[in-house]
């Protein structure tokens, strides 16, 4: 069987993937089990060099890549090269972990105790469609890094880098089987991950529905799982802050890849002394947010994934109170302008639920109390930002909002060296920095009697 995709900005079909079947999908878990003992026995400064060496591979094709990602999910050519470059990065620092996987030697009475760092055996990694190659690499490069082996299966909506990436880690000399794409559904390729007895862990990403499902799925076999699902993050601005920087960086920081971000912050807080002044410092931030063809380099936003996601998207505007709209093209493709809108309470559907697309929902606070309460809740721990200018408050609202990562007068989430993960039902486990590599060994203690 086969699947078409399809280019996002213009609906027309790029090519068509293998969609892997039951049969096909064991195949590559017996090959994964088969390659797990010679991989996780090649010595640590060899695997460290494979890593390296697939890093450099990623970086010679960076452009072929990015361009990929920009025909297939519709990304911003600026984007998809950071992306690429991500992945490159990942595996570059995850490269240091081989050689530094360093047990304990824990005093203990009658002999010597020691603990090893020992890998899970094959890892199976669910990828979403928003981004395809760094949650790819968040999983696949530590997963490796620790000596395990790894199955991974792409959106059936955007396969196309996964695949690449799959065909260049032979290129670099990564032995067979240890890192295989697996295309197709998730309810046939990924489902396989979590019944199948030789996947001993499966990373996913994507809805907190499926998530659940897959947590209750893999209870079964007591199969280890890290989860990184939704997200409703707040932006909360104080009446304190640099006005004028908050209301520049807030379009972006939920307008970025067309809001289809877990990391979104599509929650804006406004402190209500300076609600109107920001709004109206906002409106022409939001109306000048380039939203074009994505392969042009001036674009800061791409088109919606697909006609369905644009319909589901378009359904929290209907009937809502609408303060500004930006731009996007007419004509074919998913496009969807940035959409502001005016949240009258804390019960308001687009206030309450992920949205997953360019639409900001606004509610004003009256103090630093109101901010943190009303930033929690919500069901949701991923991400969010604070901007302020009192350093005691930022520390305070900081520790007290329920969140996994959070920014201080910026709005970035995602730094490769430092631990990324939700609280609440935002997940479970952390990807990226040194934690990752706990989600990817368990820990074995060895005693020698002298
Ligand atoms: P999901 O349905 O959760 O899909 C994510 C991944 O899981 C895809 O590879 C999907 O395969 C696979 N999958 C689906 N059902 C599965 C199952 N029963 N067992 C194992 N794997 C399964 O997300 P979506 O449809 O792409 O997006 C729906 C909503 O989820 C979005 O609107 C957004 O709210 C949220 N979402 C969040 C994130 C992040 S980063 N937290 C990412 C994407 C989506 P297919 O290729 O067959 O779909």
């Amino acid at each position: 069987m086969t699947t078409d995709v399809i280019n996002p900005a213009t609906g027309t079909v790029l090519t068509s993937v293998p969609s892997l079947g039951l049969a096909e999908v064991d195949q590559a878990i017996d090959r994964a089990q088969r390659a797990f003992p010679g991989w996780r026995a090649v010595a640590p400064g060899e695997r460290a060099r494979l890593l390296r060496r697939f890093a450099a591979v990623v970086e010679e094709h960076l452009d072929e890549l990015a361009d990929l990602e920009v025909r297939n999910a519709g990304h911003t050519i600026g984007n998809a090269r950071w992306e690429a470059g991500n992945v490159r990065d990942v595996l570059n620092y995850y490269a240091g972990a081989p050689e530094r996987l360093i047990g304990k030697q824990i005093p203990v009475a009658g002999g010597l105790d020691v603990t090893f760092h020992e890998p899970l055996g094959v890892v199976g990694i669910i990828v979403p469609w928003n981004f395809p190659m760094p949650i790819a690499g968040w999983g696949f490069a530590p997963a490796l890094a620790a000596g395990n082996t790894v199955v991974l299966k792409p959106a059936e909506l955007t396969p196309l880098t996964a695949i690449r990436l799959g065909e260049l880690a032979l290129e670099a000399g990564v032995p067979e089987g240890v890192f295989q794409i697996v295309p197709g559904k998730g309810s046939i390729v990924g489902q396989r991950f979590v019944t199948h007895p030789a996947v001993r862990k499966v990373c996913f990403t994507g809805s907190t529905e499926v998530g659940k499902s897959i947590m209750a799925g893999c209870a079964d076999q007591v199969k280890r799982v890290t989860l990184e699902l939704g997200g409703k993050s707040a932006n909360i601005v104080f009446a304190d802050a640099d006005l004028e920087k908050a209301a520049a960086a807030a379009p972006a920081s939920v307008f970025d890849n067309a809001g289809q971000d877990c990391c979104a912050r599509s929650r804006l807080l406004v402190q209500e002394s300076v609600y109107d002044k920001f709004l109206a410092l906002l409106e022409p931030a939001v109306r000048a947010f380039r939203v074009q063809d994505p392969s042009d380099a001036a674009a800061e936003m791409g088109p919606l994934i697909s006609a369905a996601h644009r319909t589901t998207v378009a359904s929290y505007v209907e009937g809502a109170d609408v303060a500004f709209v930006g731009n996007a093209p007419e004509g074919d493709g998913w496009w969807f302008p940035p959409t502001v809108l005016l949240a009258h309470s804390p019960g308001d559907r687009h206030w309450r639920e992920e949205v997953f697309g360019p639409v900001l929902s606004v509610l004003p606070f009256r103090d630093e109390q109101e901010a943190v309460r009303l930033a929690n809740d919500t069901e949701y721990g991923l991400s969010g930002s604070l901007w302020t200018r009192d350093l005691g408050r930022a520390l305070r609202v900081s520790r007290a909002v329920e969140t996994g990562a959070l920014s201080v007068n910026s709005h970035s989430s995602v730094r490769y060296w430092t631990p990324f993960g939700g609280m609440k039902q935002s997940g479970l486990g952390r990807e990226l920095g040194p934690d990752a590599l706990h989600g990817f060994t368990d820990v074995k203690n060895v005693f020698l009697a002298s």
